[in-house]
């Protein structure tokens, strides 16, 4: 059993859409820790971070938005996943996907000091994949795999501590990348299975082909789990719906495929913006979601062996 440890990431300044704070609340209320402790496992929850004050950090782009608060979250939100990683499992409950910055950090920092390789699943609509110089949005929220990937262009923050090389991210549920993103990927390693992929091969065998690769390098696994990365009918509690997401079974099977590989160390629940939900059904299907990723099966069949 494993020893989950939350942490509120209540990061609404990634974007522009005032809610995501919320988001640490609408999963306590949907029964988060309930769910984990009714699955056999030890349920700590560590509160909200809190931010320093923004220290007024500025950057060439004039586009940007709410930079000082940014680095400030990045700072916190690394601290507490180096905090938690040693006691447990930790799972951020956002808060918008620009908290990735600093908990990706705090998990590859991590992952440096115990010798071992960061791998990042990334579940998406989108890459993620600016840099302060090319966002036009200018929501950082758009940037974390490109701070995480070591690129430059990210120099008012703190230097990514050690750089994820492509080979070891994966991306999933990918339909809407910007045109900078994609240039910027070109040369990178990364595996970006996008929903071309998904509707051709599914979704099981080029999920396995990663984990294969985490086991094998005796990797430790960071999820990034968007809303977005469910269709819009399923999840409608998202600032940033693109048509053509994965389906509630496929969400729910790469759960499943996550804990039967017995690699997951470290979660992201992003973008949740509990204003644009219908009656909490975005965050129930979040928190499910989460059962499914920690043990949660209709029924016990013999499983892979990784
Ligand atoms: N997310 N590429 C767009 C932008 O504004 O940079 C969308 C970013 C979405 C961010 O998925 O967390
Ligand atoms: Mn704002
Ligand atoms: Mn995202
Ligand atoms: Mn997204």
């Amino acid at each position: 059993m494993t020893h989950c440890i939350l942490i509120g990431a209540p990061v609404d300044e990634g974007q522009r859409r005032p809610g995501c704070l919320m988001g640490p609340a609408a999963y306590r209320t949907a029964g988060l820790a309930g769910t984990l402790a009714a699955l056999g496992h030890g349920v700590e929850d560590r509160g909200d971070v809190r931010p320093a004050p923004g220290r007024g950090e500025s950057c060439a782009n004039p586009a940007v938005h709410h930079l000082p608060e940014m680095i400030a979250w990045t700072e916190a939100l690394r601290a507490a996943a180096e905090a938690a990683l040693p006691d447990g499992m930790p799972i951020f409950m956002g808060g918008d996907h620009a908290l990735a910055l600093g908990t990706v950090a705090g998990v590859a920092a991590h992952a440096a000091r115990i010798g071992r390789p960061q791998f990042v699943i990334w579940l998406d609509a989108h890459s993620d994949f600016h840099t302060l110089e090319t966002t036009s949005s200018g929501n950082i929220h758009g940037t974390p795999m490109a701070y995480a990937s070591g690129l430059p262009g990210f120099d008012p923050f703190p230097p990514f501590p050690a750089p994820i090389p492509g080979e070891q991210i994966c991306m999933f549920g990918i339909r809407s990348v910007d045109p900078a993103e994609h240039a910027a990927m070109q040369p990178t390693e990364i595996t970006v299975n996008d929903m071309r992929v998904l509707d051709e091969q599914g979704i099981v065998a080029p999920l396995r082909a990663f984990l294969d690769r985490v086991s094998a390098a005796d990797g430790l696994l960071h999820v990034s789990l968007d809303v977005d990365f469910l269709d819009p009918s399923i999840a409608p509690a998202v600032g940033t719906t693109v048509p053509g997401g994965t389906t509630f079974r496929e969400a729910h099977l790469v759960m499943e495929l996550l804990h039967e590989s017995g690699l997951v160390s470290s979660l992201d629940l992003v973008e949740l913006n509990p204003f644009l939900d219908e009656r909490g059904r975005t965050a129930k299907l979040m928190v499910d979601l989460v059962g499914s990723l920690m043990g949660r099966k209709v029924f016990d069949r013999p499983t892979r062996s990784y």
